[in-house]
Protein backbone atom coordinates (compact mmCIF):
# COMPACT_ATOMS: atom_id res chain seq x y z
CA UNK A 1 0.00 0.00 0.00
CA UNK A 2 1.48 3.32 -0.97
CA UNK A 3 1.98 6.08 1.53
CA UNK A 4 -1.16 8.30 0.42
CA UNK A 5 -3.43 5.35 0.34
CA UNK A 6 -2.27 4.25 4.14
CA UNK A 7 -3.07 7.92 5.18
CA UNK A 8 -6.59 7.99 3.58
CA UNK A 9 -7.23 4.66 6.33
CA UNK A 10 -5.57 6.22 9.17
CA UNK A 11 -7.17 9.82 8.53
CA UNK A 12 -10.51 11.08 8.65
CA UNK A 13 -11.91 13.90 6.90
CA UNK A 14 -11.81 17.36 8.15
CA UNK A 15 -7.96 16.77 9.72
CA UNK A 16 -5.51 16.30 6.59
CA UNK A 17 -2.64 17.59 7.98
CA UNK A 18 -0.29 14.62 8.79
CA UNK A 19 2.69 14.70 10.65
CA UNK A 20 5.59 12.66 9.32
CA UNK A 21 9.15 11.62 11.15
CA UNK A 22 11.67 10.07 9.25
CA UNK A 23 13.91 8.60 11.57
CA UNK A 24 17.22 5.94 10.80
CA UNK A 25 21.07 5.72 11.56
CA UNK A 26 23.07 8.67 10.15
CA UNK A 27 23.29 8.20 6.28
CA UNK A 28 20.87 6.02 5.66
CA UNK A 29 18.82 8.37 3.17
CA UNK A 30 16.20 10.47 5.12
CA UNK A 31 17.54 14.01 3.99
CA UNK A 32 17.25 12.11 0.23
CA UNK A 33 13.89 11.17 0.98
CA UNK A 34 12.63 14.06 2.57
CA UNK A 35 13.96 16.30 -0.64
CA UNK A 36 12.56 13.63 -3.19
CA UNK A 37 9.02 14.07 -1.41
CA UNK A 38 9.67 17.58 -1.87
CA UNK A 39 10.32 17.38 -5.72
CA UNK A 40 13.92 18.90 -4.61
CA UNK A 41 17.24 18.26 -6.28
CA UNK A 42 19.02 15.60 -4.66
CA UNK A 43 22.38 15.89 -5.75
CA UNK A 44 23.84 17.40 -3.31
CA UNK A 45 23.28 16.68 -0.07
CA UNK A 46 25.42 17.60 2.99
CA UNK A 47 24.98 15.48 6.27
CA UNK A 48 21.83 16.78 8.62
CA UNK A 49 23.41 18.69 11.93
CA UNK A 50 19.78 19.28 14.03
CA UNK A 51 16.86 18.61 11.45
CA UNK A 52 15.30 19.56 8.34
CA UNK A 53 11.39 20.23 8.27
CA UNK A 54 9.48 20.89 4.77
CA UNK A 55 5.66 21.09 4.10
CA UNK A 56 4.73 18.97 1.30
CA UNK A 57 1.44 19.58 -0.52
CA UNK A 58 -0.46 16.22 -2.11
CA UNK A 59 -3.58 15.08 -2.95
CA UNK A 60 -4.88 17.35 -0.33
CA UNK A 61 -3.04 15.97 2.16
CA UNK A 62 -0.59 18.36 3.86
CA UNK A 63 2.36 16.58 4.70
CA UNK A 64 4.66 17.94 7.98
CA UNK A 65 7.50 15.68 7.27
CA UNK A 66 10.46 16.10 10.04
CA UNK A 67 14.00 14.56 9.03
CA UNK A 68 16.17 14.63 12.41
CA UNK A 69 19.60 13.38 12.75
CA UNK A 70 20.50 10.31 13.09
CA UNK A 71 24.48 10.17 14.38
CA UNK A 72 25.10 8.23 17.71
CA UNK A 73 25.01 11.26 19.98
CA UNK A 74 21.75 13.13 18.59
CA UNK A 75 19.94 9.40 19.26
CA UNK A 76 18.40 10.07 22.94
CA UNK A 77 16.69 13.41 21.56
CA UNK A 78 14.59 11.42 18.93
CA UNK A 79 11.85 10.92 21.35
CA UNK A 80 11.23 14.38 21.90
CA UNK A 81 9.85 14.40 18.19
CA UNK A 82 7.10 11.71 18.88
CA UNK A 83 4.69 13.85 20.09
CA UNK A 84 1.69 13.98 18.01
CA UNK A 85 3.06 12.13 15.31
CA UNK A 86 1.08 10.22 13.16
CA UNK A 87 3.03 8.22 10.40
CA UNK A 88 6.61 7.17 11.66
CA UNK A 89 9.32 5.93 8.76
CA UNK A 90 12.60 4.29 9.74
CA UNK A 91 14.86 4.73 6.75
CA UNK A 92 17.64 1.35 6.36
CA UNK A 93 20.20 1.61 4.19
CA UNK A 94 19.77 -2.14 2.60
CA UNK A 95 23.31 -1.84 0.72
CA UNK A 96 25.23 -0.89 3.79
CA UNK A 97 25.88 -4.67 5.14
CA UNK A 98 27.84 -3.38 8.08
CA UNK A 99 25.56 -1.61 9.84
CA UNK A 100 22.46 -3.96 9.80
CA UNK A 101 23.45 -5.10 13.45
CA UNK A 102 23.34 -1.66 14.45
CA UNK A 103 20.20 -0.51 12.30
CA UNK A 104 18.37 -3.00 14.04
CA UNK A 105 19.52 -2.68 17.35
CA UNK A 106 18.57 0.99 16.93
CA UNK A 107 15.23 0.80 15.68
CA UNK A 108 13.87 -2.33 17.32
CA UNK A 109 15.06 -2.26 20.56
CA UNK A 110 15.84 1.63 21.12
CA UNK A 111 12.81 2.60 19.83
CA UNK A 112 10.54 -0.08 21.22
CA UNK A 113 11.48 1.32 24.14
CA UNK A 114 11.40 4.78 23.48
CA UNK A 115 7.39 4.69 21.87
CA UNK A 116 4.69 6.04 23.78
CA UNK A 117 2.84 3.75 26.06
CA UNK A 118 -0.59 3.04 25.06
CA UNK A 119 -3.03 4.40 27.75
N1 LIG B 1 22.80 5.24 -4.42
C1 LIG B 1 21.98 5.80 -3.56
N2 LIG B 1 22.48 6.76 -2.74
C2 LIG B 1 21.63 7.31 -1.85
C3 LIG B 1 20.26 6.93 -1.75
N3 LIG B 1 19.69 7.65 -0.75
C4 LIG B 1 20.65 8.44 -0.26
N4 LIG B 1 21.83 8.24 -0.92
C5 LIG B 1 23.12 8.91 -0.66
O1 LIG B 1 23.55 8.53 0.66
C6 LIG B 1 24.16 9.63 1.34
C7 LIG B 1 23.43 9.89 2.65
O2 LIG B 1 22.13 10.33 2.38
P1 LIG B 1 21.34 11.33 3.35
O3 LIG B 1 20.01 11.59 2.71
O4 LIG B 1 22.18 12.53 3.68
O5 LIG B 1 21.19 10.42 4.65
P2 LIG B 1 20.70 10.85 6.12
O6 LIG B 1 21.93 11.03 6.94
O7 LIG B 1 19.88 9.69 6.60
O8 LIG B 1 19.89 12.11 5.99
C8 LIG B 1 24.09 10.81 0.37
O9 LIG B 1 25.36 10.91 -0.26
C9 LIG B 1 23.01 10.42 -0.62
O10 LIG B 1 23.24 11.01 -1.89
C10 LIG B 1 19.77 5.91 -2.64
O11 LIG B 1 18.61 5.51 -2.64
N5 LIG B 1 20.69 5.39 -3.51
MG1 LIG C 1 20.18 13.90 6.85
Amino acid sequence: MGLLALLRKLKSQPDKDVRLLLLGLDNAGKTTLLKKLASEDISHITPTQGFNIKTVQSEGFRLNVWDIGGQRKIRPYWKNYFENTDVLIYVIDSSDKKRFEETGEVGVSWMLKSLPKKK
